[in-house]
């Protein structure tokens, strides 16, 4: 037994233990209640990709890491699923890639954003952005265009997991490269995404992680025929033939 009071070789031990995490999250106030419908979204769409990174996800997960080793000024983004989700692995992921982690909320209060930076704080985070909310992302009318002006707003790379769509593409059109992680491919987000990342997030972020461990002694150019090589059509056509039949991509 773990976390969850479930035994760990449960055919659903993974699935029961991310569900905790949420409705713990809403339990803290660190998770919206519209999170709790959000994760259900994604758990149908992880349970027809086969609850696996497939092999087109763990090459946009390394590309990710790329464009986030290449990045002047990265940043994760946090909203309060992820923080429920995977804290500790968003903290050591902003360590080995050199990203600011940032709190942006589309059910933005204040007692979510410091909850929320408190427990990025206690899984080792020093200086989460969102508080200051200095600046804006122009032709957003709701919460998620607060951002602060040293951290999102001044990014070049941010990496945006699972939320509703607009921003991503406000981001982008900021000149910004967007690396989004969403289990939905058909979702805005990750089609206006320069990376489209379909994983579930809990399996996303150690891996992007273990990718930019990997390509630490990468050269720039190196770093920059990988990101080159990506097509983002081809990674969102893939993960949606595999939720239609199950293929591949590969066959009609
Ligand atoms: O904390 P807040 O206030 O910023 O609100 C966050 C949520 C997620 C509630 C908000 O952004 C929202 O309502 O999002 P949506 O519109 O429900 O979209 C969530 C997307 O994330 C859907 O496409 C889901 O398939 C996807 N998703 C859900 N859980 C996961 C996921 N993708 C990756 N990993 C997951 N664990």
């Amino acid at each position: 037994m773990s976390e969850v009071d479930v035994p760990e070789d449960h055919p659903r031990y993974e699935s029961l233990l991310t569900r905790h995490r949420i409705e713990d999250g809403v339990a803290k106030g660190i998770t919206s209640q519209q999170g709790l419908i959000a994760q259900g979204r994604g758990e149908a769409f992880d349970y027809l990709l086969g609850e696996e990174t497939t092999p087109s996800a763990d090459e946009a997960e390394r590309v990710a890491a790329a464009h986030l080793l290449l990045a002047e000024h990265a940043v994760l983004s946090v909203n309060g699923n992820v923080a429920a989700l995977c804290p500790g692995e968003l903290v050591e992921l902003a360590d080995v890639v050199g990203a600011d982690l940032e709190v942006n909320l589309f059910n933005r209060t204040e007692e979510r954003m410091r909850a929320i930076v408190e427990h990025l704080e206690a899984h080792g985070a020093t200086d989460v952005k969102g508080l200051a909310a200095d600046a804006r992302i122009p032709g957003l009318s709701h919460e998620r265009a607060k951002v602060d002006a040293d951290g999102i707003y001044d990014a070049d790379v941010v990496l945006v997991p699972l939320e509703d769509g607009d921003r991503a593409e406000a981001l982008s059109a900021m000149g910004k490269t967007n690396v989004v992680v969403d289990l939905n491919p058909m979702s805005r987000s990750p089609q206006t995404a320069a990376v489209p990342v379909i994983d579930n997030v809990v399996r996303a972020i150690p891996n992007v992680t273990r990718h930019a461990r990997d390509l630490a002694d990468a050269t720039d150019d190196e770093l920059r025929d990988i990101v080159d090589a990506f097509d983002a059509e081809a990674a969102l056509a893939d993960a949606e033939a595999r939720i239609r039949d199950g293929g591949d991509g590969s066959i009609d």
